[in-house]
């Protein structure tokens, strides 16, 4: 992969500021560094704590001063253009050159209207870790796409931020004209973001303006949004697919482990720790195995018969917040946060569809030795990580292995 992870960007993984990474394709197992045991999370990951995804060179948020507003990527330069190509037409394109580009305060002004407000993990497809999970606020896309007016002869649209004009640098996703005008009533729409936990969506995230789709993973997500392209191409045009990724792939349910300690003694009670999301298929529970082994780092291959005499034990899902107005800005109430139930302002399931929570496993006190321990959730439809999407393809789910000792 070609985005850029910095052992500093790798290291600000996490909730809370912890930093939870693992080793995956797209990160070097350098970058990790030991940490210790952590304290319960938080909910709402701080903006500048996520795990950075970025391309471009220099990436976008790096810009300062006169290049950012050249880039348009200040509130008051950002202008976002809708147009068609390929035969698509539309009543009311919406162009920088003719003046009519949607600016951010109409956006702002839509929003009070049109609000869509949602917690939700991002994750990256090629990393087996969630990267941060926020309160997004937004402005839904077909609202947005009305102002152009309905289209015809288009099929799908795709949509780019900002990037130097340099073709190797583009950054581009599409959706199909159905995902993007019509959802259940019941479930998130695409949006554009401008606001992150309460606050101005910042550029280090993507903002002023990016776009959010709450059931994809992150490549869906276009930072610094700047063009929508209406288009009666049928194939998905992503970047993400030219790199040999499923462009429609849904976020999956999955339980990934936080970094431990690779020597514990003996008399300190065990308690291992990771993140669930809950993706498409929801989350039933997430479990452990616990296997003591000769050491050695030999993974165990699919059809070892260990995986078939495994004993799996429950982990404690971290239990949602009772009181969601410490958590909340203050302008947020929960009741008109999607997956809020509108009367009592709690969740109506945890962790709420494409969000995450932590989960701890108190092992307790062991004899020493050398162990392996695995994590894996379990769907709602009974279907045990990495099923039943087992293709790394559509998102990296592997049952992750921690390898320690326990020592006199
Ligand atoms: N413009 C732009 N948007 C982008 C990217 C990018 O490189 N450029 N990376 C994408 C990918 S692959 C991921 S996983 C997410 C990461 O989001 P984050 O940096 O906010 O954690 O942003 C997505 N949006
Ligand atoms: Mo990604």
């Amino acid at each position: 992969m070609t985005e850029r992870h910095s052992r500093r960007d790798l290291l600000k993984i996490g909730l809370g500021g912890v930093a939870a990474a693992a080793v995956s394709t797209e990160v070097a197992s350098d970058a990790i560094a030991a940490e210790a045991q952590e304290p319960a999370r938080d909910v709402l990951t701080p903006a500048e704590k996520f795990f950075d995804v970025a391309r471009g060179n220099p990436v976008p948020h790096s810009l300062r001063g006169e290049a950012l507003v050249k880039a348009r990527l200040t509130p008051e330069t950002w202008r976002l253009e809708i147009v068609g190509e390929g035969g698509a037409k539309m009543p009311r394109p919406l162009t920088i050159a003719d003046g009519t580009a949607l600016d951010l305060p109409t956006l702002i002004q839509m929003g009070k209207t049109h609000r869509v407000a949602f917690l939700k993990a991002i994750q990256c497809l090629n990393i087996a870790q969630p990267l941060g999970q926020g309160l997004w606020e937004g402005v839904p896309l077909r609202e947005v796409l009305r102002l152009a007016g309905p289209t015809r002869n288009a099929r799908r649209l795709y949509y780019w931020g900002f990037h130097n004009d340099d073709p190797a640098q583009i950054f581009q996703s599409s959706l199909s004209l159905t995902d993007a005008l019509e959802s259940p009533p019941w479930e998130l729409p695409a949006f554009l973001a401008y606001r992150l936990n309460g606050k101005p969506l910042p550029l280090e995230r993507g903002g002023p303006v990016r776009m959010l789709i709450p059931w994809a993973h992150g490549f869906k997500s276009i930072k610094w949004l700047q063009r929508i392209v209406l288009t009666n191409e049928f194939r998905a045009n992503d970047t993400y697919a030219d790199a040999n990724n499923d462009p429609e792939s849904h976020l999956k349910t999955a339980a990934y482990l936080d970094r431990m300690p690779e020597k514990i003694r003996g008399d300190s009670p065990v308690v291992i720790r990771g993140t669930v999301i809950s993706g498409l298929s929801g989350l039933k529970r997430v479990e452990y195995w616990l296997r003591r082994t000769a050491g050695g780092t030999q993974e165990l291959s699919e059809d070892d018969p260990a995986w078939k005499t495994a004993i799996w034990q429950s982990c404690r899902i971290d239990p949602a917040p009772t009181n969601w107005s410490h958590i909340f800005p203050t302008d947020v109430k929960s009741t008109e946060v999607w997956g809020f139930d509108s009367v009592t302002g709690k969740p109506k399931e945890w962790p709420l569809r494409y969000g995450m929570t932590g989960w701890s496993a108190k092992v307790g006190l062991l004899p020493t030795g050398k162990y392996e321990f695995r994590a894996r959730a379990v769907d709602l439809n009974g279907f045990a990580q990495p099923e039943p999407r087992p293709n790394p393809q559509t998102g990296l789910n592997p049952v992750d292995v921690k390898r320690f000792e326990v020592t006199a």
